[in-house]
């Protein structure tokens, strides 16, 4: 894939690609060429057989601070009319989101620093989350008057439950890294010392895993939220049927037999 972004850092390394926000003196908050980088690398990503695991960061102190305000002003909205069109323009932060929860394999978000606005609902979309301990998550619409986009209102309630999905959505106050884990908001919380060597670590675990199962992993988990009981197991046996042709599982099951470790290739 191209590493030639203006506002991206690209970084491939044995099945991991490595996707860095890099606008830090703005803490990589998102104007319209940094969003529309971010979807073209993650489509890359997606198509390219040789990545397995993605990982979604930011440079600098911020994982990211959400759209930048300087370039989507609400008074510029009322004088020219733009506000009714807000939507459009969310339009492909929604294409943003539903890229990363259909790619046939696994998003972790890396989250140092601060995670704001529509920065953090991006991070809500990957499939597992990372945080240092000064980390810090914050809903921040309400502060400014708006509601939660880029899907939070989908991924905080079925991540926190409702009360805290309200809570965090309408008071907009910070969620710092442990707390994050103790709510459910991420999946591990270290100490900021050891954030690098435990995202690379996670993710290097996840590119030498079973890819495709992966993929109908989250296939499964994804579509079984918001099925009945009985279709979601119509679902699991069609992807079990699926899964037990790959490679993988081949290879899984030979290496039980023969008291060693699986060697995946992800096909
Ligand atoms: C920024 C930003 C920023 C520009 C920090 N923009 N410069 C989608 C579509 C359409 C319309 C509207 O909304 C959306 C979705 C959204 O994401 S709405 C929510 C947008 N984000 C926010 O409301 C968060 C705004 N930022 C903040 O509240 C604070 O900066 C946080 C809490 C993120 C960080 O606070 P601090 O750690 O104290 O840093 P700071 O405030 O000093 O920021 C550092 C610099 O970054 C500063 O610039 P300066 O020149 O003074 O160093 C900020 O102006 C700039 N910055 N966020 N979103």
């Amino acid at each position: 894939m191209r590493t030639d972004f203006h506002h991206l850092l690209i970084q491939q390394d044995e099945g991991v690609v490595t996707i860095t926000m890099n606008r830090p003196e703005v803490l990589n908050s998102f104007n319209d060429l940094m969003l529309n980088e971010l979807i073209e690398a993650m489509e890359a990503a997606a198509q390219d057989e040789a990545v397995r695991c993605i990982v979604l960061t930011g440079a600098g102190r911020a994982f990211g601070a959400g759209q930048d305000l300087s370039s989507f002003a609400p008074a510029d909205a009322l004088e020219t009319g733009i506000a009714g069109q807000v939507s459009e323009h969310l339009k492909k932060y929604h294409k943003l989101v539903h890229l990363i929860r259909e790619m046939p394999k696994p998003v972790v978000a890396a989250v140092k620093g601060v995670a704001a606005g529509i920065s953090c609902n991006i991070a809500l979309a990957c499939d597992m989350r990372i945080a240092a301990d000064n980390a810090r998550f914050l809903e921040a619409f309400a502060r400014i008057g708006l509601i939660p986009d880029g899907g939070g209102g989908y991924f905080l309630p079925h991540l926190v439950g409702l009360g805290k999905a309200l809570e965090l959505a309408m008071l907009a106050d910070e969620v710092n890294g442990p707390e994050a884990e103790r709510l459910g908001l991420v999946n591990k919380c270290v100490p900021v010392a050891e954030f690098e060597a435990t995202v690379q670590a996670f993710a290097s675990r996840l590119a030498h895993g079973p890819t495709r199962a992966y993929g109908l992993i989250k296939e499964l988990i994804y579509k079984s939220l918001d099925v009945d009981l009985r279709t979601a197991l119509t679902l699991e046996g069609h992807l079990q049927d699926l899964a037990f042709t790959t490679a993988d599982n081949k290879e899984g099951v030979a290496a039980f037999l023969q008291k060693r470790k699986a060697n995946f290739t992800g096909k």
